[in-house]
């Protein structure tokens, strides 16, 4: 078996927390199967970057992680990636900021651990590199003339070209990705979109799977990631998740609640979905008292203008809103700013007549998995979705809505708590079989079989 090098912005190191996301434990697990090694950012600022790399093992999984100088932080970090790529994948060219030194950052970061990386790398190794931060590594590493299996996954939504050519220098980045073997999406529609920007703007041609662009043949697939179902179903029966269970009931008392679980982020439409309850709560007076929303909202990318904004707009309307229609011994939103570990998540979670996930735009979207997968198979809740949430590509019995429309959203949490429970149980059943059979492995290895399969003699042509 070749060993497998994951790189990502962030390593995620076993046993640290004890509270690791599926993702984490998924690559965890090939990578001591593998004896292979993760590579990332550690998270820490150096006065003077030296290259010095800090490598661990932690339960059988080895990690290899730099630190990085405050000015790489600001243009690579908090500027390229997540003021300029992450708001433009997401569609909202109108917070994305383009700054030639967020660019240049960016590069310079990439050149980083394309120069830490090269030595650890031996020529049977498949590189699997992940996500927005990370694009042309692939393309530096081959300038260092490694001719390995790469891969690049992304987790974000693809942009539609007419957005995408928004980017200052954008086919120079987007060219990068042909350095790869195998470029990875979560949708049919993100990978659509990328075929549509080769064809339109690259002069690509697409031959089913392949796509071929200046003589360079690349894979791109779609991959939906999935979670870990059994361990998440496992963790909601857990005596921590029963006793969060237990505690929030009694906190209830007989009222149904509505729990939303998010990254306090723009792209999660946290706004919308307030102000779609709030609909909820004008057109329907007889409701009040009889439910609550619970939005557990642990803070993001602080540093980042957008998200203090988000922050201050969505303290303001909860107040608002509570202030509005709250009573001496009912309120109507509890909105929480702290994150909980995940066997309390997986109660909180099963607590909920309704899950409610409504991003404007998201590329998978895990928590509206782990919402159906910590349910009460005899008494499930109702999961209300995004459309434009990846997982709506898959989740089809959810209550699908357009999140833009709080009359939909309105709408949809009516019927929601007055849904029969055979209906309940219908819809669930259709949905946990999806996220137990395309669960986090089947995920790994959809996009793994395919880049081990890659062969580099002939599967591809090199650049000069
Ligand atoms: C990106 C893409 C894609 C949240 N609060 C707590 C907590 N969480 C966990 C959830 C879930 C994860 O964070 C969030 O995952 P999402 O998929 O919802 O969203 P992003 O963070 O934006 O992730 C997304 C994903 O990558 C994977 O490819 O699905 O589209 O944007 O697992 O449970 N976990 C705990 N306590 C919290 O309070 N323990």
């Amino acid at each position: 078996m070749s060993r497998l090098i994951v790189i990502s912005n962030r390593v995620s190191r076993p046993n640290k927390s004890g509270n690791q996301g599926g993702l984490a434990v998924a690559l965890a697990q090939a990578l001591r199967e593998s004896r292979g090694t993760w590579i990332g950012w550690s998270g820490e600022i150096t006065d003077n970057f030296t290259g010095h790399i800090g490598f661990y093992e932690d339960d059988g999984v080895k990690t290899a992680t730099i630190d990085l100088e405050e000015q790489d932080v600001d243009e690579y970090y908090n500027g390229y990636a997540n003021k300029t790529l992450w708001p433009l994948f997401h569609f909202r060219i109108d917070l994305a900021e383009y700054a030639r030194d967020f660019e240049g950052g960016y590069n310079r970061v990439n050149q980083r651990f394309a120069d830490t990386t090269a030595p650890l790398i031996e020529p049977e190794d498949v590189i699997w590199v992940h996500d927005y931060h990370m694009i042309p590594l692939g393309q530096m590493l081959r300038d260092r003339g490694h001719r390995n299996k790469m891969g690049f996954f992304l987790h974000i939504p693809w942009p539609p070209t007419r957005l995408l050519v928004s980017l200052p220098h954008h086919s120079k980045l987007v060219s990068t990705l042909f350095a790869y073997d195998v470029v990875g999406f979560h949708t049919e529609e993100w990978l659509e979109s990328f075929r549509h920007y080769a064809e339109r703007e690259m002069g690509g041609t697409v031959n089913g799977d392949f796509i071929t662009v200046g003589g360079r043949t690349i894979q791109a697939v779609a991959c939906p990631i999935g979670i870990n179902a059994k361990e998440f179903a496992e963790a909601a029966e857990s005596e921590v998740a029963q006793n969060m269970l237990r505690q929030i009931r009694a906190s209830l008392q007989d009222r149904s609640m509505i729990v939303g679980v998010d990254r306090l982020d723009y792209s999660k439409g946290l706004e919308e979905r307030f102000n779609g309850y709030a609909r909820f709560l004008k057109d329907h007076p007889d409701q009040h008292r009889k439910v609550l929303l619970t939005q557990i909202a642990p803070p993001s990318r602080g540093e980042v203008e957008s998200y203090q904004q988000i922050r201050a707009a969505l303290d303001s309307l909860a107040g608002r809103i509570n202030g509005e229609y709250s009573d001496v011994d009912w309120t109507p939103i509890r909105y929480v700013n702290q994150g909980y570990p995940r066997d309390k998540l997986a109660g909180i979670y099963r607590s909920a007549r309704i899950g409610l996930v409504t991003p404007l735009r998201d590329g998978m979207n895990l928590v509206a998995k782990e919402y159906v997968a910590a349910q009460d198979p005899e008494d499930p809740g109702v999961l209300i979705l995004s459309r434009f949430a990846g997982a709506a590509m898959q989740l089809k019995d959810a209550l699908l809505i357009n999140p833009y429309s709080p009359e939909e959203m309105s709408d949809a949490i009516l019927r929601a708590l007055a849904m029969p429970l055979d209906e309940r149980k219908r819809r669930w059943r259709a949905m946990m079989d999806s996220v137990e059979k395309q669960d986090i492995s089947w995920w790994r290895q959809c996009f793994t079989g395919r880049l081990m399969a890659v062969d580099r003699d002939t599967a591809r042509v090199e650049p000069e």
